[in-house]
């Protein structure tokens, strides 16, 4: 047995529980905050047997595809009033995933 940690995009999160539960795998979601940017996003916990977890993944990996987008930045010019928005292009979506044994799994 294995334990899938994927954390993900919050905006990719709710596709990825449907597409993983619709194919009948377990998964908690949890949500949590980069170290880094100190911005939300998405743990998902997922036991499953081992010779599914390339399944898991291939999911993972589908649905947290990386992607461009094109966002606007709005700095304040002068007065409060004046935005000036400019757009940018972000990269969204992927996945940061860890698999980790598990040692012992029960249901009570
Ligand atoms: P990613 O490397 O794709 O990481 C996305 C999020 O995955 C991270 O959010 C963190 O929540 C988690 N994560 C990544 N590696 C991890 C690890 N080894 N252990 C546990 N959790 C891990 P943030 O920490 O907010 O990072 C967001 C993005 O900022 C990262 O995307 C990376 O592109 C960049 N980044 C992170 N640390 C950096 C650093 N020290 N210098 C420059 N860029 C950094």
């Amino acid at each position: 047995m294995k334990l899938v940690i994927a954390i993900v995009h919050d905006e990719d999160s709710h596709k990825l529980v449907d597409k993983l539960t619709k194919e009948n795998f377990g998964v908690t979601k949890l949500a949590s905050t980069g170290g880094f940017l100190k911005s939300g996003n998405t743990t998902l916990l997922v036991g499953v047997e081992k010779e599914k977890t390339g399944k898991v993944i291939e999911i993972i990996r589908e649905v947290c595809k990386v992607r461009k987008e094109i966002t606007t930045a709005a700095p304040m010019i002068g007065e409060s009033s004046n935005y000036i928005p400019i757009p940018i292009e972000v990269v969204v979506g992927g996945a940061t995933i860890f698999v980790v044994d598990i040692e012992r799994f029960e249901k009570v």
